[in-house]
């Protein structure tokens, strides 16, 4: 009894949505002894959704093994491949197979509805005893990350916050590259990888609320937040500052493969046909993010290419380290703490 309270302790006590997950697997493995534990998430685009395992312990594992959080998504295994986890994620039941050994699936859901499914495999069927137990600590996992999402995330696009940009980014500012996977899945050599930020603003939105009013201008914001998560992998976050200006934190290999994933978004956006407003354009700047760069300085320099392509004619990506190479920016001047846009 006492280990079921100090693992629920240790869960709640989680305020890192990456290792929540992890954390999951490691309580259940310490509460039961399963054969093996794991955690399998459903990612990527509606239509072409796949299986990421987060978290995967085996009884003699010390720590969880997962799949590269930069996996190219086709790269996993689609839903399809996997009929039971599917059958347990879409039904939202428990599933149990039988065979040499005992393989239970459970739903794991938040908030927003069912993410993925946990997989136990145990020598014998699981009690509903335990059962009831596990479905407990699913409950409690939500709990907490529904906490998580209610302080991290923006109540009108549910985009995450700029509260939590400055985390992340220091984490991948500090953190050495992790290979980067290329179109087959392998990783793509010579290319170290990168981080890089797109500061994205829309283009003459005062119009639009001058026009449609206030509410038809928060309808915007979200699809425009809908068409900028769908147009990024799922490892790339994506955030709402505040008003209309969006960033993204992309993991790619170059600067002309981030150029190449924001014009993709810049012209999905331009070919979107919103609601009354019918069309919209935005103007993006982007940077590479530098080892031991600060939240504040890197979103200065994609703030200043954003300001460039607004004075050359708007709906337009332009990246720092081009206008610099160009002679059209200075590298460090200053533009201050104003707000620009
Ligand atoms: P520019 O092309 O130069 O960016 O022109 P703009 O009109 O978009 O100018 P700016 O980016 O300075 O405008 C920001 C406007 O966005 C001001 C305000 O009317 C609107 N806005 C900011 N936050 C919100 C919001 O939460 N909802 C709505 N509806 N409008 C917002
Ligand atoms: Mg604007
Ligand atoms: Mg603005």
């Amino acid at each position: 009894m006492s280990e079921i309270v100090d693992q629920l302790a240790e869960l709640t006590g989680l305020r890192d949505r990456d290792t929540l997950d992890v954390s999951l697997v490691t309580s259940i493995r310490d509460l039961l002894q399963p054969g093996s534990v794991a955690v399998h998430r459903v990612v990527g685009d509606a239509g072409d959704e796949r299986w990421l395992t987060r978290a995967h312990l085996d009884v003699a594992d010390v720590a969880a093994r997962a799949d590269s959080s930069w996996a190219d998504p086709r790269s996993l295994p689609m839903l399809a491949e996997r009929p039971e986890w599917r059958r347990c994620l879409q039904a939202a039941t428990e599933v149990e197979l039988r065979g040499s050994d005992t393989t239970l699936l459970l739903p794991l859901a938040s908030d927003s509805g069912v993410i993925g499914v946990v997989e136990i495999v145990t020598r014998q069927p699981l009690t509903d005893e335990i059962k009831r137990l596990l479905i407990g600590v699913l409950r409690i996992y939500r709990n907490v990350q529904g906490l998580l999402d209610y302080s991290e995330r923006d109540t009108l696009t549910g985009l995450l916050n700029r509260k939590s940009f400055d985390e992340t980014f220091y984490k991948v500012s500090a953190a050495p590259s992790p290979p980067i996977a290329d179109q087959a899945g392998g990783r793509r050599h010579g290319a170290a990888g990168g981080y890089w930020l797109g500061v994205v603003d829309i283009d003459h939105f005062k119009l639009v609320n001058d026009r449609f009013g206030h509410l038809i201008g928060d309808e915007v914001l979200l699809l425009l937040s809908r068409v900028m998560r769908s147009c990024f992998r799922f490892y790339d976050q994506v955030y709402r500052f505040g008003g209309e200006e969006f960033v993204v934190l992309l993991r790619c290999a170059g600067e002309d493969d981030a150029r190449a994933a924001l014009e993709r978004f810049r012209e999905a956006v331009r070919g979107y046909v919103f609601p009354q407003v019918e069309h919209i354009t935005v103007s993006v700047g982007f940077t590479d993010v530098r080892h031991g760069d600060s939240p504040n300085a890197a979103v200065e320099r994609a703030d200043r290419a954003v300001y460039f392509a607004k004075n050359h004619g708007r709906d337009q990506v332009r990246g720092h380290a081009a206008l610099v190479r160009e002679g059209l920016l200075e590298d460090d001047k200053k533009a201050g703490d104003i707000d620009l846009f």
